[in-house]
């Protein structure tokens, strides 16, 4: 089993298990170095899941530095960096994701927790992008808004 760690103002870490007892981070080796190259992604969500379906799991970091990576696992122990192609492009300070099958479709669909703006639902096309549906819970939201004027209404009547 291997750790991967989140963190604030310094990079991420991902531990690889040596079996011996002990771990190394192994994550800029494997290519989740990302916010090294800029500044600390001050990680708050993580989210595994195979998104492909090709038997190994994907990363999808929820971070309040507005950018918001997706590492494609290559299977081979290394991972490539697809935000821009899978067309997850997310430039809001974010805090959780979380991977689901929301339309049963056999493919996992990413929602995503953000800060002070909506949440998003990202709808996966099966071929490596997605596409963004909003906050998925907006018109709920607005019909309770709706029958609670409604009340309010009657109530002056
Ligand atoms: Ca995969
Ligand atoms: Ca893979
Ligand atoms: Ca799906
Ligand atoms: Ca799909």
């Amino acid at each position: 089993m291997d750790l991967f760690v989140a963190n604030r103002g310094q990079p991420d870490q991902l531990y690889r298990n040596n079996a011996d007892g002990t771990f190394s981070d192994v994550a800029p080796e494997v290519g989740i170095d990302y916010p090294q190259n800029e500044f600390p992604a001050n990680s708050e969500g993580v989210a595994w899941g195979d998104y492909d379906n090709d038997g190994d799991a994907d990363l999808f970091l929820a971070n309040l530095s507005r950018t918001n990576p997706l590492y494609r696992n290559d299977g081979d122990g290394t991972f490539i960096e697809v935000t821009r192609d899978s067309g997850i492009i997310l430039d809001r300070k974010s805090i959780g994701a979380s991977w689901a099958d929301l339309d049963n479709d056999g493919d996992l669909d990413l929602h995503v927790t953000t800060v002070e703006s909506p949440n998003l639902l990202y709808i996966n096309n099966g071929n490596g992008t997605f596409s963004n549906e909003g906050d998925p819970f907006k018109h709920k939201q607005r019909g309770r808004r709706s029958r609670q004027q409604q009340r309010r209404s009657h109530r002056r009547l």
